[in-house]
């Protein structure tokens, strides 16, 4: 009986328990239950045929043995050449003509396409996974992984997928040093001390997933490039990792800096008309590509950030594009040229400048000076990434060039994956928007950049990934999505966010009906829940501008060069970008988009502040006002996050226990971060406006016990900056080496209360805490987060929930902090609740 028990527990568990890194992501290949598995054990045959010995191929094949050994504990056999017997056989089209005709489709597919087919030979069935190229036939035997992962029919295939645009890019902003810019997943995959990593086996395990997308190209260095990438000792150290990548179908691009010729090249000048600087180009080229033969081609930021570029010769983008370009042109490489040119300098009394106009203004007169292997590569709207931009009128502009569009994946302005926002929808919304650039025909952004507007030659879809050494890859299991969304629009932008996240869910987490429909509802909310509780109506992100992009700081975009003003003051919010009253951005806009946002009543209320200045009290579509929207939607934003923390703990064993945590923590982190920024922006504004919340909630906290207002032992009362970074504008820190102590007064109704300690963690030591309740102790803990910052801000404010403490009236509450490092042991409140 015990022993029945035992088992069946033991039958249950088995796959859940097992820890999962993460590592795998989506290709986990978990077992399917055994009902499934018998079913594809019939469907799928046993035999693998491949022919020849080339890497992709062979790539194809042992994913092909791995799928199915983890799915469905089979191990296949595998061969070089068919017989009567039935096998998947993987080959590109011109291979099965010659070494299988009885089983070559008629016809042809377009670029990396696949075509998955069922064919019966005398009654033999047999899996044929072809494509054009070797690629198309490796993209073809994920897509089969991924159907019988899914539970779909494998019996009856004819499925044939042409990807949308040639173009599926990768950036990455990596130094050679192994740091990332932007990067949130830890130390870089490709490079360390100036190197290649020793080890690039994570670089391969990368590979395998860009392929599952149809990714086929990266580059492999910041964008703010290191000179040192074009010199002769350094070429070794690509063709490491161009080694590793090419296996998988994926090729290297480099981001190489303007002034090489001068900084590395013995050149006096980095002029691009100049003769000895079109040679160096054109030489480098040469070396790259003869130990390099499938380099995809170059990347470039110039005239940006301090970058230099064509402007400091006096000559064009233009000019600048097509000397590398025409270097790279031989060799059948892609020049891509970043649309993101704009001055950090600029002034901002002047009410007519604009760094949204920025793209627009420096490429619209060059449309159709570009050649024809060189891309503007432009970000999905005209400022950086922000949590709501519009798309980039450029997209509109550029008929006779060619473009492509570039999406962030690391979360930048998104919370860093420390917050789960899952960006697909948004992507979506940019890529669905119609241009109305051509008369008669829809003009989405998706056609525009694909280049099948305007009939270019090509274009596609760029994502700045920016994975890292962890074995999550971006330091959280849910931003993982953001990846593979990515992947699934580049190749396909038709796709729904809902069935691209569905996917994702059931590949990554397994298909327990509760699971998939608990992730599936917090992904596809995540942005809308984000975007409320930072800044809502297109004020974009108000995180720390000038510093670190991840913590509040309402008013740090205002008054410098950088551009991203909302001009907040005590009767309005917003930037006046129409052409009638403002900097005339919105007038860069084919006509009938520009009349939209011309006016207020049509300009959606997600954009209203991004293109108007507006009164706190104009009214939106909902008949809400203004400050009452900003008020609702933090509160409402924090609630969402509050129900993602307790609907995630509904899944406990449901979801392997590793990851479970993993997120759980996560996502209670991220509840709390969002009460910091709920209290801050919503308290700015009440300040600025002087308008109260008609519901009572702002500057009203019942239970909330001000550190600055207790009794202090030791500790001392600081200001916080910015202000709205700590609840009251202050908090209190010690510095005294062997500690301090803060008493707070419990004056409430006798009974258990969860009591919530705001304290901060910075990234500079390691703090200890020590919570008594009437001198007995009840917590202590370490603050030994991570987060970017060593300052007491809001960055850094983090959060510990004391649960189920009987308190009764009178009670001392005394923390007790210890300082290390630079780290002061500071506190902002606690609250007392339940
Ligand atoms: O978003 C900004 C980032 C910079 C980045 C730049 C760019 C690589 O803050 O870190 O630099 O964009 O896209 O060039």
């Amino acid at each position: 009986m015990f022993r029945r028990l035992f088992l069946i527990a033991f039958l249950l568990v088995p796959v859940l328990a097992q820890a999962e890194s993460g590592l795998d992501a989506w290709l986990r290949y978990a077992p399917l239950d055994e009902a499934a598995a018998r079913r594809y054990r019939d469907a799928v045959p046993p035999l693998v045929v491949t022919f020849g010995n080339e890497a992709v191929i062979q790539s194809a094949k042992s994913e092909m043995l791995r799928g199915v050994r983890g799915m469905l504990n089979r191990n296949l056999r595998a061969e070089a050449r068919v017989s009567s017997e039935a096998a998947i056989v993987i080959g590109t089209i011109a291979q099965l003509r010659q070494s299988a005709p009885q089983l070559a489709p008629a016809g042809s597919l377009e670029g990396d396409g696949f075509w998955l087919r069922t064919v019966r030979i005398n009654g033999v069935r047999s899996i044929v996974v072809t494509g054009e190229t070797e690629r198309g036939a490796l993209y073809g035997t994920f897509a089969l992984l991924r159907k019988i992962a899914l539970g779909e029919s494998v019996t009856d295939l004819d499925q044939k997928e042409i990807p949308y645009s040639s173009v599926r890019w990768i950036n990455h902003w990596e130094n050679l040093d192994g740091s990332i810019e932007r990067g949130y997943g830890g130390r870089s995959i490709f490079w360390e001390n100036g190197k290649a990593r020793e080890d690039l086996s994570r670089v391969s395990d990368y590979g395998r997933l860009l392929a599952s997308l149809g990714i086929n190209g990266t580059s492999i260095n910041n964008v703010n490039a290191d000179a040192r990438v074009l010199t002769p000792e350094f070429l070794p150290q690509i063709v490491r990792v161009a080694d590793t990548l090419r296996p998988w179908g994926v090729k290297v691009i480099l981001s190489v800096d303007f002034g090489s010729p001068r900084s590395v090249g013995g050149l006096t000048t980095f002029d691009p008309l100049d003769p000895g600087v079109i040679a160096y180009w054109k030489n480098k080229a040469d070396d790259i590509y003869r130990a390099v033969p499938d380099l995809g081609g170059f990347v470039l930021k110039a005239d940006s950030e301090g970058r230099v570029g064509p402007s400091a010769v006096g000559r064009t983008h233009a000019d600048a594009a097509n000397v590398v370009g025409r270097a790279l042109k031989p060799h059948g490489g892609f020049f891509f040229y970043r649309g993101f040119v704009y001055d950090n300098r600029m002034d901002w009394r002047n009410p007519k400048n604009d760094r949204a106009r920025a793209a627009d203004d420096n490429f619209r007169s060059l449309d159709g000076k570009f050649d024809d292997n060189v891309f503007i590569q432009i970000k999905n709207g005209p400022i950086d990434f922000q949590v709501r931009e519009p798309a980039s009128p450029l997209f509109g502009t550029l008929e006779k060039t060619n473009q492509v569009i570039e999406l962030q994946i690391t979360q930048e302005y998104m919370g860093q994956g420390r917050h789960t926002v899952f960006l697909v929808p948004m992507w979506k919304e940019v890529l669905d928007f119609d241009m109305r650039a051509r008369p008669g025909m829809a003009t989405p952004v998706k056609a525009l950049v694909a280049g099948k507007t305007f009939g270019r030659p090509s274009g596609g879809i760029i994502g700045v990934s920016n994975v890292g050494l962890d074995e999550s890859w971006y330091g959280n299991h849910m931003s993982q999505a953001n990846l593979y969304g990515f992947g699934r629009l580049a190749w396909n932008p038709d796709l729904t966010s809902r069935q691209i996240v569905d996917e994702w869910t059931r590949l990554t987490f397994g298909d327990d009906p509760k699971v998939v429909e608990t992730v599936n509802s917090i992904q596809l909310s995540s942005w809308r829940t984000y975007e409320n509780y930072t800044g809502p109506l297109g004020l974009q992100t108000l995180t720390d501008i000038v510093g670190n992009h991840y913590g509040l700081a309402v008013e740090a975009s205002e008054r410098n060069g950088w551009g991203q003003w909302h001009f907040a003051d005590e009767k309005g919010v917003g930037m006046e970008r129409t052409v009638a009253k403002g900097t005339g951005f919105a007038g860069q806009y084919r006509p009938e988009v520009a009349k939209m946002y011309e006016s207020v009543e049509s300009t959606p209320d997600d954009l209203l502040v991004f293109f108007h200045h507006v009164p706190y009290t104009q009214r939106l579509k909902s008949g809400k006002t203004v400050i009452q929207f900003l008020y609702d939607s933090h509160y409402d934003g924090a609630d969402a996050v509050a129900k993602y923390v307790s609907d995630w703990k509904a899944l406990k064993g449901r979801v392997d226990d590793r990851r479970y945590a993993e997120v759980l923590a996560q996502l209670q982190y991220q509840y709390g971060q969002s009460i910091v920024w709920r209290d801050g922006v919503a308290n700015y504004f009440f300040k600025m406006s002087g308008i109260a919340d008609t519901k009572g909630r702002v500057g009203n906290y019942p239970g909330r016990l001000e550190a600055e207002a207790a009794t202090l032992t030791g500790y001392a009362v600081r200001s916080v900056t910015p202000p709205e970074g700590a609840s009251g504008e202050n908090a209190i820190d010690c510095p005294v080496a062997t500690g301090c102590t803060v008493t707070f007064k419990y004056a409430g109704e006798p009974g258990w209360r969860d009591i919530t300690v705001r304290y901060f963690d910075v990234n500079s030591g390691t703090a200890k805490y020590r919570l008594k309740v009437a001198g007995q102790l009840m917590a202590e803990w370490t603050a030994t987060d991570r987060v970017p910052t060593r300052r007491i801000d809001s960055s850094s404010s983090a959060r510990r929930v004391i649960e189920g403490v009987l308190l009764r009236a009178g009670d001392e509450i005394q923390i007790e902090g210890i300082p290390e490092g630079g780290e002061t042991a500071g506190l902002d409140y606690i609250e007392i609740g339940g």
